[in-house]
């Protein structure tokens, strides 16, 4: 518990490795099909997209792959093979097990895949996303915290202590999936601005706390009541007392699901300092936006909530879709609700060898945000054909579901393991990119994972 409090400072261990990293995502960023020239000298068909590596172009990928690539011909153009679209590990973060920080002011941290495997997210694998400056570990006290409930539509305004909340309300406790709106931002082109994640931002563990809705019952909710919104105890980068690093909201409709929780505990412990000790709202399937940390109040609004990372350009994607890299008018832009259906491998880890006699075993997570995946498929053909895999009820709604497969490989060489995840309305993940949008969010393409039959 000790180790929970304690305020966190991010280690580095060796500079970022920036060169390396952002060199091969840079030059596919600026121009996929130039990158592809040059770096291999792929040409792509502009009728079936799909790219052509020449001998050369082959025998280049193939030695610095170290394989050659039976399914080349299906390979699409523009791709950075996964097997170097990895990321390095330039910090070490006490409490945090291998992840990967992509900024240290305000700290920001992902997961790679492989360390995403377990049903319920252990603390040491969760992402980190911070807007703000987190509260330190003497601020966010338990014995003295007090959370308000109030805001226009609020009948009354109630103050509770944790006690109070843990007396008064009944306690309730869910796996609740969890995933930044800007997950797998690092893809988009042209690129967008921001924490550049790849696939690592989202987790699943499991929640305790009163329902979000019992304690807006208890406040009583008037009738003109239309969103519910947050603040936390988190201040502003820019050291300005007055100015607020985030507070965003959701619908009355959604606060007042079943699932929606005001958490104390998270995976049976006090949640961590860095993930909103001592109280969070959790909020599953939406934005982790929405899911405040360090919540000091809430507020019930009249009107849809107003506050920073609520308009503009945050957390807001164009209504209809654009060509990539539009400017796109304020009024344009819709808030993001629902988050897209989606899946990871987390089981082999990518980069693996496997030997060719043996079918390999593959398993990960898929979610769809309100909805229910439907169904999963893999394939080992970057896409061409598909296997349906062995999918598992989630635990809880707005929890995230295990997916199985087993492949065989016709021969040695480099092969992309991708994994495609269908919700309950028939909505697939694209294959490679969805809709270009100006802050990189709801990127849900199908995760790959490199594997070197030998
Ligand atoms: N008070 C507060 N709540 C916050 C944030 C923040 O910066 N301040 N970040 C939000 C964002 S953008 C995300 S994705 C999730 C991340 O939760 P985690 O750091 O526990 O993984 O918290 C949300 N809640
Ligand atoms: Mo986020």
């Amino acid at each position: 518990m000790a180790d929970n409090r304690r305020d966190f400072k991010a280690k580095r261990t060796r500079p970022p490795a920036a060169g390396k990293e952002q060199g091969i995502h840079a030059l596919y960023a600026a121009d996929p099909a130039k990158a592809d020239e040059l770096t291999w000298g792929r040409r792509s068909d502009p009728v079936t997209r799909r790219g052509f590596l020449g001998q050369g172009g082959l025998a280049a990928m193939s030695a610095v792959l170290g394989a050659s690539i039976p399914f080349a011909a299906y390979m699409p153009a523009g791709l950075i093979p996964a097997a170097l679209a990895q990321t390095p590990e330039p910090f070490e973060i006490p409490g945090k097990d291998g992840l990967i920080v992509l900024n240290d002011r305000p700290l920001n941290a992902e997961t790679p895949a492989h360390l995403l495997d377990d049903p319920v997210t252990p603390a040491k694998h969760l992402f980190v996303r911070n807007n703000g400056r987190p509260p330190s570990a003497r601020q966010t006290d338990p014995s003295s915290w007090v959370l308000e409930i109030g805001g226009e539509s609020a009948e009354r305004t109630m103050r509770l202590s944790i006690d109070d909340l843990k007396r008064r309300f009944e306690h309730h406790s869910y796996r609740l999936q969890l995933e930044c709106g800007g997950n797998g931002r690092s893809e988009f082109v042209p690129p967008a601005a921001g924490n550049q994640w790849s696939v690592g931002a989202v987790g699943c563990p499991e929640w305790t706390g009163a329902r979000l809705g019992d304690v807006l019952e208890a406040a009583g909710i008037a009738s003109d009541a239309v969103y519910v919104a947050y603040y936390g105890a988190d201040t502003h980068l820019s050291g300005d007392p007055n100015k607020v690093p985030i507070s965003r909201g959701v619908p009355l409709a959604k606060a007042l699901e079943k699932e929606s929780l005001i958490a104390w505990a998270m995976n049976g412990e006090d949640i961590p300092l860095l993930h909103g000790h001592p109280l969070r709202l959790v909020i599953g399937g939406w934005p982790g936006s929405v899911s405040g940390k360090w919540l000091k109040r809430i507020v019930i609004r009249d009107r849809v909530h107003d506050g920073p990372k609520m308009t503009g350009a945050s957390y807001r994607v164009p209504c209809e879709p654009v060509a990539p890299g539009s400017q796109v008018p304020d009024e344009d832009m819709c808030i993001i609700e629902s988050m897209p259906v989606k899946s990871l491998v987390t089981y082999p880890k990518s980069g693996i060898e496997h030997p060719r006699r043996e079918t390999l075993a593959l398993r990960g997570h898929a979610w769809a945000g309100d909805l229910r995946v439907a169904r999963m498929d893999v394939s080992i053909d970057f896409g061409a054909s598909w296997k349906r895999a062995r999918l598992a009820p989630p635990k809880n709604r707005l929890a995230w579901q295990r997916w199985q497969a087993e492949v065989a490989f016709p021969q040695p060489g480099y092969y992309e393991v991708w994994a495609r995840a269908t919700d309950e309305r028939g909505e697939a993940q694209p294959m490679v990119l969805p809709g270009w949008n100006p802050k990189g969010y709801l990127n849900n393409a199908c995760h790959r994972i490199a594997v070197q039959v030998v």
